[in-house]
């Protein structure tokens, strides 16, 4: 079955390149949510060819796919091996586009160190990679420590990389906690002073990450890094 998903795209362009660019962003958010992660490949692998920017593949492309096939799951019209097969297609294109990103920016100063995860429990792991990589390719160093990653983990890194800067995404409303509990948990161990900690993920808000006495809160990659960089810097 073939969803439409024009009405994701909030951008109206009007050239010509804009509108080849848009038809791919499409076929690209539609590869998703028809589970066909062979073409997604071949989209991202053309997309890129063709001089669109990686994050405009993902922001414009990927993403409104994977929220389509969320809300399709949210909604019991699609299924567990929807959202498997979706995350491989949006994976494989990741792994393309990431040295893509890498590439595109290099600083040769660290701007800070790192300590990133997806908290336990949590298998989610594209949001918190592209939050890595985009960091990463922004001037920090950035030790990715993976997904389900115990609290204990988060602390004994932040030691083991004198880091200044923790994140921590949680995808799920039942792993928020554990990000209240990491915090508590660097608290204990006598380096919350030490470090700022960043988190996001999906059902994560502003309001939530006062709560829980975070350092800042921001709803995408890009966010992330300007809010690292001003946290970095305080
Ligand atoms: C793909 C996916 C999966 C894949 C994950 C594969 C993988 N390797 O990552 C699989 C199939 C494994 C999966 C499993 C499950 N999932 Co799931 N999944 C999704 C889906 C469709 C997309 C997530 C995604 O990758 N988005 C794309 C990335 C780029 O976006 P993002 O993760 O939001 O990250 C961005 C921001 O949030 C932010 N960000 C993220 N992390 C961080 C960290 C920091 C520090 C900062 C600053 C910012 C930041 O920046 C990122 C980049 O812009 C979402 C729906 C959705 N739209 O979110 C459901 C969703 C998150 N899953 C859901 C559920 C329920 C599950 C399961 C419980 C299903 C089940 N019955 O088993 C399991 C849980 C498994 C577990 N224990 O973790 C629900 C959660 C509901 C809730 N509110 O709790 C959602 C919302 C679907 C729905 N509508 O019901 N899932």
């Amino acid at each position: 079955m073939v969803y439409s998903v024009i009405s994701v795209y909030s951008v109206v362009n009007d050239n010509k390149e804009s509108n080849m660019s848009e038809e791919i962003y499409t076929k690209l958010a539609q590869s998703l949510i028809d589970g066909d992660p062979d073409a997604c490949v071949e989209l991202t692998k053309q997309a890129l060819a063709e001089g669109v920017e990686p994050l405009a593949i993902i922001r414009q492309g990927l993403m409104p796919g994977m929220n389509v096939v969320g809300e399709k799951f949210g909604t019991g019209e699609y299924f567990l091996p929807d959202l498997i097969i979706a995350a491989d297609g949006m994976q494989q294109a990741m792994a393309l586009l990431d040295p893509e990103l890498q590439a595109r920016q290099q600083s040769v100063e660290s701007l800070g160190t790192m300590v990133i995860g997806t908290v336990k429990g949590d298998i989610h792991e594209i949001g918190k990679s592209l939050v890595a990589t985009m960091l990463s390719a922004n001037g920090f160093k950035v030790h990715d420590l993976g997904v389900d990653v115990p609290t204990e983990k988060f602390v004994a890194a932040v030691n083991e990389y004198g880091a200044n800067l923790v994140g921590l995404s949680a995808l799920l409303t039942t792993t928020m906690t554990m990000q209240k509990q990491v915090i508590a948990a660097l608290q204990e161990a006598g380096v919350r002073g030490q470090v700022k900690v960043m988190v996001g993920g999906a059902p994560v808000t502003r309001s939530w990450a006062e709560e829980i006495g975070a350092d800042g809160y921001a709803e995408d990659a890009m966010s992330a890094v300007a809010l690292a960089r001003k946290l970095a810097g305080d």
